[in-house]
């Protein structure tokens, strides 16, 4: 609670607020020692237990501001708030996904709430001269990568491109956030992070952080495309941006086994660890070959995740999604989520649950924002290092198993293995228990594909979402939802 209200206290005294500040809070928001964001795909409002995005979109292409949408309605939404309340309090924020800068790539048609809309019309809100026109292909959509005013200007697939450099769409996108505050007033304003800002390489938002006094954390989604003029690194003045050449390096490094290329990831030129947000899938990715997958051969995905999590570079997503045939394949029971105890039932795979990364959401919090430390490699499929004197892994990206002794930093004690388990709540571990010496080795067998996660941190506060028997409890997460309606 001592960081919330530092940040109130800074958001008072802060009338217009230039991008430095702005990145300072948002730190100060999501706590700088402790950012993983889990991505709930697909989950509705409803769900057991989670509490999906509040969100004014239907899905990823906006139709109306309301509040009604796929996901459930206004009642449903504040039915969560108890739960958004109680992660609040044990310092676990709520992300709501939001679309500031497009509308929907549909011609015509009715949103969820019964709002009907022409591509440029969405009566009461927008109106043909609230969009980009950018007049340089037959359909204004982007024909040509290479040609940034065409990437800048014109649409994404169809997206009707809003006009968010003009006063009128500002204020209407402000007014947007405001209305998301107080629906989840009297729950508490500040806890909502709202939005992901699909930026899909636009202009930048210039004054974004002035226009949402609420300090949202902003996750801008700017692939990198080789030898195009537009860049990630232009979009970092806005906030977070999603590091695409982060999760192909990931793929390839564990299917191909160069994992110990990964040690230095801020000297690549991609965007800076700082202002990387990084995920080893997120739902799109998964559905194609950009990315590991849960189906990847030999644990790649599990052990690429656990990478991640490791790593000081970037905010890690955690995506938590649900198993399909075909990509365009929608959730499970109409968007219902249901877990098990440390995975999914009903098709949901709930990868949030799962001991390894619950347990190395655990180790990033207690890894806060200690270096990158004591790394071991002996070979190009192993690798082992440590954060300071806080945590540390070992990942064995090989078919047989790594016995050594590795040097760590942390004190002597016992310490529970993050991969196969978590503190028992009575000083003991329902995982593999392993011992540091007083000079700070320990003695592993690390198994085939398989990795080993030490951390020291007495203090991690938990979130349970449903009072009892979840096995998640980090509160280092963040939950959103991204709504993509597939
Ligand atoms: C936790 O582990 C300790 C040490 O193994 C054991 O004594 C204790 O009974 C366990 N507590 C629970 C609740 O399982
Ligand atoms: C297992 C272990 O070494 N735990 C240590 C973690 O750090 C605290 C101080 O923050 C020590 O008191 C514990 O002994």
């Amino acid at each position: 609670m001592q960081s919330l209200a530092l940040l109130l206290a800074l958001a008072a005294t802060l009338g217009s607020v230039n991008a430095t500040h702005f990145k300072r809070l948002r730190g100060v928001h999501l706590g700088t020692a402790k950012r993983v964001i889990v991505q709930m795909f697909g989950w509705n409002w409803d769900s057991y237990g989670f509490v999906s995005r509040l969100s004014v979109v239907d899905g990823l292409q906006p139709v109306s501001y309301t509040l009604t949408s796929k996901r459930g309605n206004r009642q449903q939404f504040q039915n969560r708030l108890a739960w958004f309340t109680a992660c609040h309090n044990a310092g676990v924020g709520v992300i709501a996904d939001t679309i500031w800068n497009h509308m929907t790539g549909m011609d015509s048609g009715t949103g969820v709430a019964g709002s009907s809309f022409t591509h440029y019309v969405y009566p009461g809100t927008y109106q043909y001269q609230d969009f980009h026109h950018c007049g340089l292909t037959s359909n204004d959509d982007i024909s040509d990568y290479s040609n940034r005013a065409q990437v800048q200007t014109c649409e994404l697939v169809n997206l009707a491109d809003l006009a968010t450099d003009t006063e009128y769409v500002r204020g209407r996108l402000a007014q947007l956030d405001a209305s998301k505050r107080t629906a989840l007033h009297p729950l508490r304003p500040e806890m909502v992070l709202t939005s992901i800002h699909r930026h899909r390489r636009r202009r930048p938002l210039q004054t974004l952080s002035a226009d949402f006094p609420g300090k949202p954390y902003i996750t801008q989604e700017v692939i990198f495309g080789s030898g195009e003029p537009v860049t990630p690194n232009e979009y970092t003045g806005n906030g977070d941006v999603q590091e695409f050449r982060y999760t192909s390096t990931i793929k390839d490094a564990f299917l191909n086994g160069n994992i110990a290329a990964l040690q230095n990831l801020d000297n690549r030129g991609w965007v800076s660890g700082t202002s990387a947000n990084v995920f080893v899938a997120n739902h799109d990715t998964e559905r194609g070959d950009s990315s590991l997958n849960i189906n990847s051969p030999r644990n790649s995905f599990i052990l690429g995740t656990i990478f991640s999590l490791a790593h000081p570079y970037g905010t890690p997503t955690v995506l938590s999604g649900f198993t399909f045939t075909n990509s365009d394949d929608g959730a499970p029971n109409n968007g219902a989520g249901t877990c098990s105890t440390t995975g999914g039932s009903g098709g949901w795979r709930c990868e949030h649950r799962y001991v390894a990364f619950s347990g190395m959401v655990r180790f990033r919090n207690a890894a806060g924002s200690n270096a990158l430390s004591n790394w071991y490699s002996p070979s190009q499929d192993r690798i082992a290092f440590g954060r300071g004197s806080a945590a540390f892994v070992a990942i064995n990206n090989r078919d047989d198993a790594w016995s050594y002794t590795f040097q760590t930093a942390l004190p002597a004690g016992s310490y529970c293995d993050a991969i196969t388990g978590k503190p028992n709540g009575s000083g003991g571990c329902t995982g593999a228990v392993y011992t540091v010496s007083s000079s700070g080795t320990f003695t592993a067998s690390v198994y085939p594909r398989s990795a080993v996660a030490l951390y020291n941190d007495s203090n991690i506060a938990l979130c349970d979402n449903q009072g009892q028997s979840y096995a998640l409890r980090s509160a280092a997460m963040a939950v959103t939802e991204t709504a993509a309606e597939r």
